[in-house]
């Protein structure tokens, strides 16, 4: 939104408005108002991922904000994640001209402008009324790779159609195995690069923020990628009294990784290996690609913080399959200290959601200069003037 005014709030936070969750905005304004109170009048006047935070939390409506920012149980590895980036320390270097900062990487055999891609995230619609439109367009102006979800509120067509950037679709495999088959076949004909399958989810964990909330998918929201199917109105939330979702595949294992490669030309990837001995088994059924991730710490709540597990990932596969991470990164610092531990790149999550909430496209778009900048600005005092000259000595021991 070019300029910040209460309507603007009200339309991108939905029915519940920005006071639902901030008492005092809805106090002082009324709809229509310009609002010189607003302490972030637009995302220009965001400096940092913790003021987008801040500000997305401000406007967003209660639920999104529940479902967007909670996790599973006592969100303890929700904590972890962030924590263990604070616990790596890094190691400066003098006297090193580093008046140019290259940060182009290659994966899957494309040439990417940095390491930094967008994770798959359902449901941006609550976020911002244009979703994934919003997002994609974010990602086209910052040339960030944006990876969709199965469970996007636009449909993947409707998104491949506005990317100039590149996209790769994030496959649930649904229980009805033909219906998988015709997702994957519909990402390959919209001109997706990969498939990434997830992983971690055969059940969701007990995520009480959401519960307490009572997320519901308002009308208007669908799944879009369902369409037609009676699952595109549903959500992703279990049904009643059970542990398992209608739209999540629980007898989902190994062979049919083997079946989803037989039938597609795109690389697979895997998303939510958090177990070294599960990433030897993908590395050696000869995946394209593993992301380290324990879904935002939505799942399994107590499981360790990715940027811990990635270090054991990288001692059994690394060099074998590219390993990227995610969870818990809002630094450049957390983005180079992945890197240096042995990530080919890395994945962001509820950041650019923050972006989305606050400023559609443009805070998708700010949020990942942001990280870019911070990156380069902490290659350039670590003396790492390009990707592959960021090794584990960055990390100070
Ligand atoms: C997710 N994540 C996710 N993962 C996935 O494979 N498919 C999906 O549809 C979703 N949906 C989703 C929604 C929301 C609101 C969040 C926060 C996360 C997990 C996501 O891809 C990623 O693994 C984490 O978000 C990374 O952690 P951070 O960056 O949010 O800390
Ligand atoms: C989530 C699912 C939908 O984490 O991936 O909410």
């Amino acid at each position: 939104m070019a300029e910040w005014s209460i309507a603007a709030v009200l339309k991108t936070a939905g029915p519940q408005g920005p006071g639902g969750s901030n008492p005092s905005l809805s106090a002082i304004s009324s709809p229509g108002m310009k609002c010189p109170l607003m302490p972030f009048p637009n995302s220009k006047d965001l400096f940092d991922i913790p003021d987008f935070e801040r500000a997305a939390k401000a406007v967003m409506s209660p639920m999104a904000w529940a479902y967007v920012a909670g996790a599973a149980a006592d969100e303890i590895t929700l904590r972890w994640n962030h924590e263990a980036y604070e616990h790596l320390r890094l190691a400066a270097r003098a006297l090193v001209d580093v008046s140019k900062i290259d940060t182009r990487v290659t994966l899957l055999g494309r040439e990417l402008a940095y390491p930094i891609l967008l994770a798959p995230t359902a449901y941006q619609k609550l976020a911002h009324p244009d979703g994934e439109l919003a997002t994609v367009k974010g990602a086209n102006s910052a040339e960030a790779t944006m990876v969709v979800s199965t469970m996007s509120t636009v449909s993947m067509e409707d998104i491949a159609s506005s990317a100039t950037t590149p996209l790769w679709f994030q496959l649930y495999v649904q229980p009805d195995q033909a219906f998988t088959q015709d997702l994957v076949a519909r990402a390959e004909a919209a001109g997706y690069q990969a498939l990434v399958v997830t992983v971690d989810t055969p059940v969701l964990g007990p995520r009480y923020q959401e519960l307490r909330a009572g997320f519901t998918l308002p009308a208007g929201i669908e799944r879009a990628n369902l369409r037609g199917r009676a699952t595109s109105t549903g959500s992703h939330r279990p049904t009643e009294a059970t542990i398992y979702s209608q739209t999540l595949d629980s007898r989902l294992t190994w062979k049919d990784i083997d079946w989803l490669r037989s039938i597609t030309k795109l690389p697979v990837l895997l998303k939510g290996i958090q177990n070294p001995d599960d990433a030897d088994k993908a590395a050696q059924s000869g995946v394209a690609g593993i992301i380290v991730s324990n879904h935002g710490a939505r799942n399994l709540d107590t499981s360790p913080a990715t940027i811990d597990v990635l270090p054991r990932v990288i001692a059994k596969v690394g060099g074998k399959t590219p390993v990227l991470v995610d969870g818990g990164i809002r630094r450049g610092t957390d983005v180079l200290k992945a890197l240096a531990l042995g990530a080919s790149a890395v994945l962001i999550g509820r950041p650019y959601i923050y972006g989305l909430a606050v400023d559609g496209a443009n805070g998708v778009a700010s949020v990942v200069n942001i990280l870019r900048r911070e990156l380069e600005s902490a290659m350039a005092l670590c003396g790492r003037t390009s990707i592959p000259s960021i090794d584990s000595s960055v990390i100070w021991k």
